[in-house]
């Protein structure tokens, strides 16, 4: 076993690494090297663990979870590996010992970006967990050499630039070729009858070679060490492909081209389906590699499949991973010789679904004939699948209405929502209030049929890294307050806070913490992008993925009427208030895209006028990505979470930011329910309509032009959208957007959000009363641990048992 347990063992282990991959000494050595070093010695620490991990889940024939996810979106995992391998500190003195300095060490690592916004972090914290709760897992993606493209803004609008990660980011990965699978694609169709048994085999199809490249996942004080399985794509032909006869030569020519693209890029939308043929492939390429290579090694051990579902469980990441289903019987039948009913007792009992969005624009609907051609054998499936279902309905409802509602293959399309609800064990929404709307609106026939199979498990965060790790500060006076460090196995000590609410000494230290991150935010900022923020101001944050119903625009109504009222009454009295942004569009998005603009065009203005000096300042942040997240919670004070009540179906940044101490501005929303649930309408500032009171609204006919008819304050605002800024851009087309039809009902919830804004800047005027409100946030967000969800899924869904 493998001990770097001193600073002096660090330093050799790095040296050795130096010198047997790059060939260099620690003079010679970039910080990139450095840090590709760095990760090398710690793999050595995981890779002995990681081994004895695999040994003692196959000799206690234990359950292992495999959670398949189209997208993980890691970040950087020197210093979060370091950390829960507890060599943190001896890693940042070798490095400084070795001349560098650490930080800027770390800092070279690139975000491994692989993934768009909250599904993928959410991912990202789950496997954290699901290593330090001890639990037998793997998480299985496709090894993407893009991940969600680079953002920059070039006069005041978002230009996309590849993200090319795997440099540096490829430190992280080992590739396993021994562990291959072929997936295939196309073809054709052959039956026969050999042994009394219907065989059928693919002829004629594309071959993809996927390649496993693996990461280790270790867990925080633990040895046990999962990993994450990120399928590349390979050809399976030879290089010279002249030698192929014509037939040969095509198809080899093929399966070059599929090879080269499936792997190339992540999908840069989200909450939007485009229906795309690549991403079907990708799709099914990461899924029938998935399922080969746990069936293969569950025969290896059990020599059996029969006992498949209760050696083994499919989570499912919303619906892109959903074709393991017909995957899983195809493998079950067709390779392992099980008859219809033996295959489906089996999947049915494997696989458990997590929805993530209830926007119909985000469900995902292949078309059929794509899956036809492409899949023909799990077409077949998947059509029987949906016969038998809508049996089963007809018996159970006798209405014409509710088949069709809840058919899997209808008009032409494949529902693939659909058909995770028909066959899963278990479906779950992601916070209370979404659960309920999968209950007894988007999913209420299949929850009229199957009440058991719907559970609710609200997300949560990895406190380790969204708290210690990345705000030190904090992290020791917590430690200091609260007795130890218990609260990093057990969150929900954080409660031990409380008893210093009224504690000034711990209240003022808990604001020079805030104040000293909001330096370093500042700093970073400057050197960033040159924009100089005044860390006295109320740093007030919205960052998230940038859409229409998550409401930036609703943020700028507001900030314009400032504005407003600054120009009515230069004189006026404020604490200065700086507004920051940081959010991607999807490259296809205009309407998102315009709002980038219109926020990056009320910046110039606003920053420009003399009289918003020391007092209003807007910012947008350029490429916000999960490095940038990790120094903007700590600096933040104001959280906005501002959805249309009813579409965000938990949100898990408002989580971060409560963790970290912001107060949150928000909606009854997705997961800000539970955080209302324990903070109370005192701990944080609530607005606007109800998710029930939305539907009665827009049900009653809802007319914008009315709300704006009768609020001057919000007229001028809107008017002000037309007439645009000092730079001669018309925001017209989003004026005319609110006023025709305000899906996301914007001037509607208008007047209340100004009101909790106005709450906020009072309460923010009393430090104390602050302070207070900042303290009891942190104390009350254990309950949004990853620990404590995975936990919820461990129990309740998978059944397997964890620390
Ligand atoms: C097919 C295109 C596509 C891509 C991604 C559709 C939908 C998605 C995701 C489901 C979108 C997403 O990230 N949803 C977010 O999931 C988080 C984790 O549960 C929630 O906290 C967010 O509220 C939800 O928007």
């Amino acid at each position: 076993m493998t001990s770097i347990n001193t600073v002096e063992k660090m330093k050799k282990a790095v040296r050795d690494k130096l010198k047997l991959n790059f060939g260099c000494t620690v003079d010679e050595a970039t910080e990139g090297q450095m840090m590709r070093a760095s990760a090398l010695a710690l793999r050595e620490i995981m890779a002995d663990r990681e081994i004895s991990t695999k040994r003692n889940t196959r000799e206690k024939h234990l359950r292992q979870v495999h959670y398949l996810s189209m997208e993980f979106l890691m970040g950087r995992s020197l210093m979060k590996n370091a950390y829960n391998l507890g060599v943190g500190d001896i890693l940042t003195k070798a490095l400084d010992e070795l001349g560098f300095h650490a930080a800027d060490v770390f800092e070279a690592e690139p975000d491994a970006a692989l993934g768009n916004g909250g599904l993928g972090r959410l991912a990202a914290c789950y496997l954290d967990s699901l290593s330090t709760l001890e639990i037998p897992a793997t998480g299985y993606s496709i090894c993407y050499e893009l991940g969600i493209f680079r953002q920059r803004i070039v006069d005041g609008q978002q230009v996309e630039l590849p993200d090319d990660w795997k440099e540096l980011g490829s430190a992280w990965l080992l590739p396993k070729p021994q562990e291959s699978e072929k997936v295939h694609f196309g073809g054709t169709l052959r039956r026969f009858w050999d042994n009394d048994r219907l065989h059928v085999v693919l002829e004629g199809a594309t071959e993809v070679m996927a390649v496993p490249c693996d990461m280790e996942i270790a867990g925080y004080k633990t040895n046990h060490v999962n990993c994450l399985r990120l399928w590349d794509a390979k050809s399976t032909t030879p290089l010279d492909m002249s030698l192929f006869s014509q037939g040969e030569y095509l198809r080899a020519t093929e399966q070059h081209a599929m090879a080269e693209t499936i792997a190339k890029v992540l999908y840069p939308e989200d909450n939007h389906i485009e229906g795309k043929s690549l991403r079907l492939k990708q799709q099914y390429f990461f899924v029938s590699a998935t399922v080969q290579s746990v069936v293969r090694k569950h025969i290896e051990v059990y020599g059996t499949v029969m006992d498949f579902h209760k050696k083994n469980v499919f989570q499912i990441n919303d619906t892109h991973p959903a074709l393991v289903i017909p995957e899983l019987m195809r493998i079950l039948m067709d390779d392992a010789g099980l008859n219809w009913d033996e295959a489906w007792e089996i999947t049915r009992q494997s696989v458990a679904y997590t929805n993530h969005t209830v926007l119909s624009e985000a469900l995902e609907r292949w078309p059929q004939e794509l899956i036809q051609s492409l899949l023909p054998r799990i077409w077949e499936i998947i059509v029987e699948i949906a016969r038998r279902y809508q049996d089963q309905v007809d018996e159970f409802y006798h209405d014409p209405a509710k088949t069709a509602e809840m058919a899997i293959v209808w008009d032409g399309q494949v529902r693939m929502a659909n058909l995770c609800v028909a066959v899963c064990m278990a479906v779950n929404g992601v916070s209370a209030l979404h659960s309920d709307i999968l209950r007894h609106d988007l999913f209420k026939d299949a929850y009229g049929m199957t009440p058991e199979k719907f559970q609710n498990v609200t997300n949560g965060i990895d406190h380790r890294r969204w708290l210690s790790e990345i705000n030190p500060g904090l992290n020791h006076l917590i430690i200091e307050l609260t007795g130890g460090d218990g609260y990093l196995m057990h969150p929900l000590e954080l409660k031990k806070l409380e008893q210093f609410a009224d504690d000034h000494n711990v209240l003022d230290r808990l604001s020079v913490i805030k104040l000293e991150n909001k330096e370093r935010l500042a700093k970073h900022i400057k050197r960033a992008s040159g924009v100089v923020l005044d860390p006295n101001a109320i740093f007030d944050v919205q960052s998230k993925r940038l859409h229409e119903y998550k409401r930036q625009l609703l943020n700028v109504l507001h900030i314009i009427a400032l504005y407003h009222a600054l120009q009515d009454d230069p004189g006026m009295e404020m604490r200065p208030h700086a507004f920051l942004f940081g959010a991607k569009a999807a490259p296809g998005y205009a309407v998102a895209k315009r709002i980038i603009r219109l926020i990056n065009s009320l910046a110039d203005q606003v920053n420009h006028d003399p009289i918003c000096k020391d007092k209003l300042q807007v910012a947008f942040l350029e490429n916000y990505r999960v490095s940038m997240a990790e120094v903007l919670m700590p600096a933040s004070e104001v959280s906005q979470q501002i959805s249309l009540a009813g579409k965000e179906a938990s949100g898990t940044g408002n989580m971060k930011f409560m963790m970290n101490g912001a107060l949150t501005i928000g909606t009854l929303d997705g997961a800000n329910v539970e955080m209302h649930e324990v903070l109370g309408d005192e701990n944080m500032f609530l607005f606007g309509l109800h998710a029930d009171e939305v539907v009665r609204r827009k049900a009653e006919g809802y007319m914008p032009q009315m709300v704006y008819a009768h609020d001057e304050k919000l007229r001028r605002v809107v008017d002000q959208l037309k007439f645009g800024f000092r730079d001669g851009v018309s925001y017209d087309d989003l004026a005319q957007r609110l006023l025709m039809s305000d899906e996301y009902m914007l001037l509607e919830d208008f007047a209340s959000y100004c009101d909790a804004e106005q709450r906020m800047a009072e309460a923010y005027a009393d430090r104390d009363r602050w302070n207070r409100m900042s303290l009891l946030n942190i104390a009350r967000s254990g309950i949004f641990a990853a620990d404590r969800a995975v936990a919820e899924y461990a129990d309740n869904i998978w059944h397997v048992d964890h620390r």
